[in-house]
């Protein structure tokens, strides 16, 4: 089964979650599309034309009608059953967070904001500072801390997608949605738009660097020098 398991990897504390409801539909679909293949190679040799062999014609079965109506109809109800705990933990409920970031999505960029030292969006020691150069495409967070992402959009439908972090959320023009990830590993990840959103769209490509906490507080300290406490 390794070779089924083609998912980037898994840096994500909720990431078990996703992927476990992921293969289990995966195997479901697999499953059922070995049999239906079996089963229509088994009739094209068996109903094979014959020599002398009439046609019959069939009215079809209710029992077998019920019997495949209801067994997808209980594995669906299943499923949602399934799911419906990892949606409440991953959409649902999200954390007050350790570190805050305000991610603006435009035609055609990532658009970053931190809150600073003091955790709070609109105040002086934002990142970037007033009259400084948008920062665009690059986050960086730390490993093992809850990350809290305002997702606001400017133009069009964006659609935030850290895929090693099992996190995808559309952002919406007109709208602040919350999203929330949790880092196991340091390292870089891509940071696509998962929202075709015009004649950029694939290249609108950013990277979430997540640092080690002696890498995170270096990078602290270089944007907010004067500070001594950052979070
Ligand atoms: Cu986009």
């Amino acid at each position: 089964m390794r070779m089924l398991n083609w998912l980037p990897e898994d840096v994500s504390t909720y990431g078990k979650e996703v992927d476990s409801l992921f293969y289990l539909i995966y195997y479901i679909t697999g499953i059922v599309f070995l049999l239906v293949t079996v089963a229509m190679i088994v009739f094209l040799i068996k109903y094979r034309y014959q020599e002398g062999r009439r046609a019959i014609y069939t009215h079809g079965s209710t029992t077998l009608e019920i019997i495949w109506t209801a067994i997808p109809a209980i594995i669906l109800i299943l499923l949602a059953f399934k799911s419906q705990a990892a949606w409440s933990h991953i959409k649902m409920n999200i954390p007050p967070g350790e570190v805050q970031i305000r991610v603006l999505a435009k035609q055609f960029n990532w658009d970053i904001t931190y809150p600073g030292p003091d955790g709070k969006f609109g105040t002086e020691d934002d990142l970037p500072r007033p009259g400084d150069p948008a920062i665009l495409d690059e986050i960086h967070v730390p490993v093992n801390k809850v990350v809290r992402v305002e997702l606001v959009g400017k133009d069009v439908i964006h659609s935030f997608f850290l895929p090693h972090l099992r996190l995808k959320q559309d952002v919406l023009p007109g709208r602040t949605i919350l999203a929330w990830f949790q880092a196991t590993k340091p390292g870089r990840y891509p940071l696509p738009c998962a929202e075709l959103c015009g004649i950029g769209h694939s290249g609108m490509l950013g990277s979430l660097i997540v640092h080690t906490p002696e890498e995170y507080a270096a990078w602290v300290k270089e944007k907010w020098p004067s500070t001594e406490k950052a979070q």
